[in-house]
């Protein structure tokens, strides 16, 4: 079976709930401005917590084909936490996926692979879909262990899941050294990344898992590159971080996936 693209824009800590609703807005036109239906890809928006409601009622309003992603999500499922938001809550305002384990996050605050398990564990049961984010960085590369530090991520967070629960994940390859610098990886290296996580899945699991598990790009994606990043049989789309900022862009990259 054919894997659906996806396309999401990460926006990171950036715009409040009325620049949410402005770009929304603005996205709106474009995309109805190209004709386009998007039938053959997903488009998602994964705003801050505080601006999903925007996002989502501009979605409904304007009857946008858009999805609706968090960037992060918490591992318990609900009382005094203060500060986190349960997996429950954002299935209820519409989101579809959580981000989980960016390289971000991973930097600034303390995620091991024991709550990032459970954050893609409550990320499913609430029937949503978990995007793992893994990839070395410079460090790695230079030694020349990329492709086992990025599969041995998704090891460490997939290895106790059941099959049925591995083919709803998404991975996002997203090399560190190439996130928000202007200068992508190559499309080999996207593919090579994307493929050694795929055979990971046919072997941890089976191929039919293999086959459905989507393997994204992340890392100074752009409308200049993404045709080329995109020519990998292994790369299913993208998250897209600075470049989703800008709605013209980010339509131009819908349009080139889709
Ligand atoms: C990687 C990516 C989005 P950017 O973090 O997840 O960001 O496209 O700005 O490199």
């Amino acid at each position: 079976m054919a894997r659906t693209a996806l396309v999401a824009g990460n926006w990171k800590m950036n715009f409040d709930h009325f620049q949410a609703t402005y770009f929304m807005q603005k996205l709106a036109w474009l995309l109805r401005d190209a004709h386009y239906d998007f039938d053959d890809a997903e488009i998602a928006i994964m705003p801050p917590f505080t601006s999903i409601r925007s996002v989502q009622v501009l979605v409904e309003s304007e009857n946008m084909k858009i999805k609706i992603g968090a960037q992060n999500v918490s591992e318990m499922s609900g009382g005094a936490f203060t500060g986190d938001v349960s997996a429950e809550m954002l299935e209820k305002l519409g989101c579809s996926y959580t981000i989980i384990g960016h390289s971000e996050r991973r930097k600034y605050h303390p995620e091991d692979d024991v709550n990032l398990v459970d954050k893609v564990r409550a990320t499913l049961a609430a029937g949503m879909q978990p995007i793992l984010c893994v990839g070395e960085s410079f460090e790695e590369r230079r030694q020349g262990i990329e492709l086992t530090y990025a599969t041995n991520q998704v090891a460490d967070v997939t290895r106790d899941l059941s099959a049925g629960q591995a083919r709803r994940m998404l991975v996002a390859y997203e090399p560190v050294w190439a996130i928000g610098r202007g200068a992508s990886a190559t499309p080999q290296d996207a593919q090579d990344a994307a493929a050694a996580i795929r055979r990971h899945f046919a072997q941890a699991f089976d191929e039919d898992v293999a086959n459905d598990v989507r393997i994204l790009y992340g890392g100074s994606v752009k409308a200049a590159n993404a045709m080329d990043l995109m020519a990998g049989p292994d790369v299913d789309g993208f998250l897209i971080g600075g470049a989703s900022l800008d709605p013209e862009e980010f339509s131009k990259i819908a349009r080139i996936v889709a």
